[in-house]
């Protein structure tokens, strides 16, 4: 059976014909290991040219061996990198060797390095996903937030991510959240200490030690909400945003598309219920990645003419509908006179606002403005965008013929969002998992805010919502966390990592 304290093996490079490739070993007294090996005595941190040599001494490859000694390595046991070239076959030949040394081990050999004691190590086996990051992890080299920035520094694809990502690493989020945890738990000391006092001895000093907690609740409640809104902003930099292109047929949603992403990637024709399937495409827009989705034009009276790819096209859309963060309802500037198409608009509006998330955001967008008198047009929208509600503080005029509006349309997009540009430089990378755990926070802080300021306050209450509170602020760092969260966690990472 596998276990965590098996020695582990990996290609820590990635594959495919490279100048160098990185063979990684962790382990507990590797030592002995190595110098058997590679036939030399390793000095912890010195690189050393050596020449790997198979069971028939036959040359396997020239390689740069470095030793790190626990705990002054990466996942804080022993770590052994051998350098070799950067090919398939001489990295696996490498791993080989390796493993046969390992099997051919004598238990003695495994001495250990502080006592005399004889321990039978497990041979050498080859790394699960994650298995070098999840050792640091455990041997508190790195808490779990710096573990998941270290994978979203590798998965970064743009340079905002990357950025956001190398602030995670360097603690700057562990930081911060250190700061709430040590707030919180003085704010439990103090709180636990009411529960031992009897009442009567101190009312007095209560008081006015319930107002002090009171007012330390509130400044952690309000630090929490600057860190989560930051880290929403990471969140959505990290994940992406899901948004969806809907509207009536020929609006324009295929031209939008086009548009956004600057490619042809959907058919464009006069003829209405042109898009039948989804067409998917991903951009970005000031370095955040949007999954943007062109759907079929929802006709409501499909039905009657049975067209039947029309139809599912059209559940498609609804589907997707259903999970997006955005959705941008495309109208047509040309047609809001015809009485048939905007009571066909305001349906098709009132059906979406029932069928999208809580969360997600609609914005309006009147397309086609070329070919309208837009002074004609805006009063009646205002009003329509007043009705229809949402953030819209006005009514968003775009042509996709002539790109009009369109860069008005993407700083709307963010703002909607509540995307703040000046914190650019301040993000750091963060995931839906903790901003689960900071809202916890957030709701526990509150409810221990609500006992603290009613008349007759119930300590022990107050006691159990701020220890929940710190529970909450625990998962984040993984200093409480499941095995079950540790696992998938670690799995997405890549082998070698
Ligand atoms: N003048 C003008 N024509 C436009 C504009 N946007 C789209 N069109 C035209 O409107 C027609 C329909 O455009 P599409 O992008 O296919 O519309 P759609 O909403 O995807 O249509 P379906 O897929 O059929 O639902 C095409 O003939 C486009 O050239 C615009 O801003 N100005
Ligand atoms: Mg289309």
């Amino acid at each position: 059976m596998q276990t965590l304290s098996d020695p582990i093996i990996a290609v820590s490079t990635a594959p495919g014909r490279a100048a160098i490739g990185i063979v990684r070993l962790s382990g507990k007294n590797l030592e002995r290991f190595a110098q058997i090996l590679l036939g030399k005595k390793l000095i912890a941190r010195q690189a050393q040219f050596i020449a790997l040599k198979d069971s028939s001494q036959d040359l396997i490859d020239e390689v740069l061996a470095l030793y790190f000694q626990a705990p002054q390595s990466y996942t804080g046991e022993d770590v052994l990198e051998l350098q070799g070239h950067g090919g398939q076959q001489v990295l696996q030949r490498i791993i080989k060797r390796c493993l046969e040394v390992s099997s051919q081990l004598n238990p003695v050999e495994h001495q250990q390095r502080d006592s005399s004691a004889v321990t039978v190590l497990p041979h050498l086996r080859l790394a699960n996903p994650g298995e070098f990051t999840q050792r640091a992890y455990l041997n508190n080299k790195i808490d779990l937030i710096k573990a998941e920035s270290i994978m979203d520094l590798i998965d970064a694809s743009t340079e905002l991510a990357a950025k956001s990502a190398s602030r995670s690493l360097s603690g700057v989020f562990s930081k911060e959240l250190d700061r709430l945890l040590q707030q919180v738990t003085r704010a439990r000391v103090m709180i636990e200490a009411q529960i031992d006092f009897p009442e009567e001895e101190i009312e007095e000093l209560q008081a006015r030690e319930v107002e002090k907690t009171r007012h330390d609740i509130q400044e952690i409640i309000e630090q929490t909400k600057k860190i989560l809104s930051k880290a929403r902003q990471g969140a959505l930099l990290k994940e992406g945003l899901k948004t969806v292109i809907v509207g009536q047929p020929n609006v324009g949603k295929s031209s939008l598309m086009n548009q956004l992403c600057e490619q042809d990637v959907s058919i464009v024709t006069d003829i209405a219920g042109t898009t039948r399937d989804l067409v998917q495409q991903s951009l970005q827009i000031e370095g955040i990645p949007i999954h943007l989705i062109d759907t079929a034009g929802i006709n409501a009276n499909v039905s009657l003419h049975n067209d039947v790819v029309e139809m599912l096209g059209i559940e498609r859309a609804w589907k997707e509908m259903g999970q997006a963060q955005l959705i941008l309802f495309v109208h047509d500037l040309t047609r809001i006179q015809e009485t048939s198409y905007r009571n066909a608009e305001i349906g098709l509006d009132q059906k979406i606002k029932k069928h999208i998330g809580a969360n997600s955001l609609i914005v309006h967008i009147w397309n086609k403005s070329d070919l309208s008198d837009q002074n004609a047009e805006v009063e009646p929208l205002k009003t329509l965008v007043k009705e229809w509600g949402g953030h819209q503080q006005a009514p968003l005029l775009i042509s996709t013929k002539t790109g009009a509006g369109l860069a008005m349309l993407r700083s709307n997009i963010l703002q909607g969002l509540g995307w703040d540009l000046n914190l650019g430089e301040d993000l750091f990378m963060a995931r839906q998992r903790h901003l689960l755990s900071l809202q916890d926070l957030v709701d526990h802080l509150n409810s221990a805010l609500l006992q603290a300021t009613t008349k007759n306050k119930n300590f022990d209450l107050i006691a159990e919502e701020m220890r929940l509170a710190q529970n909450a602020l625990s998962q984040v760092t993984g200093e409480f966390s499941s095995d079950d969260l540790l696992g998938e966690i670690f799995s997405n990472f890549c082998i070698g990592k």
